[in-house]
């Protein structure tokens, strides 16, 4: 449920930035004689042409849709170009466009021309590249992507596979006080030919312009001048008119450089931002002042709205009789709340209002991955594994584990390149039942904490189907199919900084690029063996006596299989250092007496559900209960799940501490309390582990 923010007292500059039929932009620049030409992206299907999933704005102008096949594409526009999209494992391959957003490109301009904005690591420099990529600034440069140039003016929130946020504010701010739009020499034709809402169109009318005059568009480019200009404007609209100059420019060095259109919306919020970003496209701008707000929503579709389209969006319509945003402008807030509760009901009055208080965030990396595949009409699959006489590809173990294959590759590469782990697994699917019955009841989504490694994916996937087909199903004994599955990886985390050089205190000399190494080859494993363990402790740690008995006492409780946060990594330790730096307790009580830190349950919250680490056993153990399932039988061999709260961590333990690695306990226990996630622990020895003696 959408909830209403109030908006900040300052005022802002909030762009959306979004790329122009992006799929074929980017099929475009890898043929570029298809530029120009009616286009089309088709996704892999041989049905009826394919379905298109993007169409150029060439197509669009012979009335091309994204709702079309391929084939009446072509009745609708015989000369356009279909392209298919990339196929990999037997389904859309959607890599290449996903790169395209955030590659790096060899520089067509001097990089040098680029301001540099800092220290907010939220906002890119280039001497951030130089540092992830590991180059020297001389040896190889390299021109950051979309992305990575947008988010050189302000803080960017990587909102979809192209679309972005920007929060320009202090960039506009500053823009104004030291060379407001009316000082400029020369402001850019790109910014002259924004639209001003509420503006430009006055223009528009008196003049009665057709926009293929170049007269006109002189003119046109003269009114929006004065309107950027302005000297008796607003402080707000004075920012926003800084912060059209300033996106104009930016997406003109993302055109230079990457070779992609895109168009933008410019306002004081991320609603308003957004609404506007698709109002004159392609490759064009759009300011929305805010004495225009009330027209703009006036006759906005409430359908249109994000968070309307759906469930909430028809009750209005159908309920309330309403049918653009303005006319919600007719309840009262009480009203709104009587009928969707208190903070929808507040949000909705917000909203009919222009008001939007949501910030942006500081993200350029994907919030999660995920891949899915359709099945539709024949099809579907209809088996759990393959059975004789059927076609391989027709059950969904098949496709799981393609599925499945595919993700740990992303998020492998996320973790190796991006230094990020991903801690929830989520499965959805789509079914239907062949006798018919309950045909409104859908195929439970479910979640378990995601373990690395493509088997363990694969293993902790299929079991997911399994209980959501069972939850389905409720014990019916029927034929079914299923006519779409997708896998996700969600609540991706960065990896604490200053990780690397704690671990290089504990092993004496672990670089930071085989840290993440390390977590990969971890999770790798279920378990490792007590000699190698022993022999690791031994040989690496400078608290080599206290470390082997944590990793005994943790073999000795069988400590789970699942992946080995940085986040659970964390834990142990401040727990570990604390008690053997304190020398309070004894540390066999907190292996014990371990209540309030260990629950070896396995967890059933809502969807989710979280297996134990032996796939049979913990399915042996789930007792399917109404909604969902519940553990019956405690396991503490097979599933320890610690926990641990961070605020019953003594601060005071940390001076204690070598003084070198103090700072990095601190953020780490700083960084914990912000998480607001599930703790889970794994194998503390896996860590202590395998000295690499130089
Ligand atoms: N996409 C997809 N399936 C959909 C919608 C979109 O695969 N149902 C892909 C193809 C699009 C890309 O996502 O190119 C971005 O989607 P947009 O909705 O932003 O649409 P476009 O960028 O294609 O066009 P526009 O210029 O209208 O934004």
């Amino acid at each position: 449920m959408p909830i209403a923010r109030p908006e900040p007292q300052n005022a802002r500059v909030i762009a959306h930035v979004d790329m122009d039929c992006f799929y074929v932009q980017v099929e475009q620049r890898k043929q570029p004689e298809l530029r120009g030409l009616p286009t089309a992206v088709v996704q892999y299907n041989s049905w009826k042409g394919g379905g298109l999933i993007a169409v150029s704005y060439e197509a669009r102008k012979y009335g091309v849709k994204r709702s079309m096949r391929g084939d009446e594409a072509k009745n609708v526009c015989p000369t356009i170009q279909l392209v298919q999209v990339p196929v990999s494992r037997g389904k859309a391959d959607l890599n290449v466009y996903r790169d395209a957003g955030s590659e790096r490109v060899f520089p067509l301009s001097s990089y040098l021309d680029f301001p540099r904005v800092g220290p907010d690591n939220l906002q890119v420099t280039y001497l951030h590249f130089q540092i992830e990529e590991g180059l020297t600034w001389a040896a190889k440069p390299t021109l950051p992507g979309v992305i990575f140039i947008l988010a050189t003016k302000g803080r960017c929130e990587r909102a979809s596979i192209d679309e972005v946020y920007l929060d320009l504010t202090d960039a506009a701010e500053q823009m104004l006080s030291e060379t407001p739009p009316e000082k400029l020499e020369a402001i850019d034709e790109e910014a002259l030919r924004s639209h001003v809402l509420g503006f430009s169109e006055d223009f528009e009318v008196a003049n009665c312009c057709s926009s293929s005059s170049v007269e006109d568009s002189r003119g046109q480019e003269e009114h929006v001048r004065q309107w950027l200009c302005r000297s008796d404007a607003d402080h707000q609209d004075k920012l926003l008119a800084c912060g059209a100059i300033i996106v104009a420019q930016l997406r003109m060095e993302v055109l230079k450089e990457t070779m992609f259109t895109c168009s933008a919306g410019i306002s004081h919020n991320k609603m308003l931002a957004k609404l506007a970003s698709g109002m004159h496209k392609p490759a064009q701008q759009t300011i929305v002042p805010s004495s225009s707000v009330k027209e703009l929503l006036a006759s906005f579709p409430i359908k249109k709205m994000k968070q309307l389209g759906g469930k909430l969006g028809t009750s209005l319509q159908c309920d309330l009789g309403v049918s653009t945003v303005g006319d919600l402008l007719r309840f009262t807030e009480e009203k709104l709340q009587e009928h969707y509760g208190i903070r929808t009901g507040t949000w909705l009055w917000n909203i009919a209002r222009g008001i939007n208080g949501d910030e942006v965030q500081g993200r350029l990396l994907p919030k999660s991955h995920g891949c899915g595949k359709t099945f539709p009409g024949p099809q579907a699959l209809r088996t759990i594994t393959s059975v004789r006489f059927a076609t391989l590809n027709f059950n969904v173990e098949h496709w799981l584990n393609e599925l499945c294959e595919e993700l740990s590759e992303r998020i492998q590469h996320d973790l190796e390149k991006n230094r990020r782990v991903a801690h929830t697994l989520t499965l959805h699917a789509r079914a239907f039942k062949v006798d018919g019955l309950h045909t409104n009841k859908k195929f439970p989504s479910k979640s378990c904490p995601l373990r690395y490694g493509t088997a363990k994916i694969q293993e902790d996937a299929r079991k997911l189907f399994d209980f959501g087909l069972r939850e389905y199903l409720s014990l019916q004994n029927t034929g079914w199919g299923v006519t779409s599955i997708a896998i996700s990886a969600s609540k991706i985390l960065a990896v604490p900084s200053g990780t690397s050089s704690i671990l290089k205190f504990f092993n004496g000399s672990c670089p930071s690029s085989t840290f993440s190494k390390e977590l990969t080859d971890v999770s790798a494993e279920d378990h490792l063996s007590k000699e190698t363990a022993d022999a690791s402790v031994e040989d690496s740690l400078s608290f080599s006596t206290s470390a082997s008995v944590v990793s005994s006492l943790v073999r000795e409780h069988g400590a789970n299989s699942g992946i080995l946060t940085l986040e659970s990594f964390s834990m142990w330790m401040q727990e570990f250092l604390q008690l053997v730096l304190h020398g309070k307790h004894s540390i066999m009580d907190f292996f014990r007496g371990s209540n309030s830190f260990c629950s070896s349950s396995q967890v059933c919250d809502g969807n989710e559900i979280y297996p134990g680490a032996n796939g049979t056993e913990s399915e042996k153990q789930l007792n399917y209960k109404g909604d969902g399932y519940q553990s019956s039988h405690i396991d503490i061999q097979q599933s320890a799940t610690w926990r641990f709260n961070v605020d019953d961590v003594d601060a005071s333990v940390v001076d204690e501490l070598p003084p070198e690695i103090q700072q990095e306990i601190r953020e780490w226990l700083h960084s914990s309390k912000h998480a607001n996630t599930v703790k889970r622990g794994s194998t503390i020895d896996r860590y202590f582990s395998p000295v690499k003696r130089s």
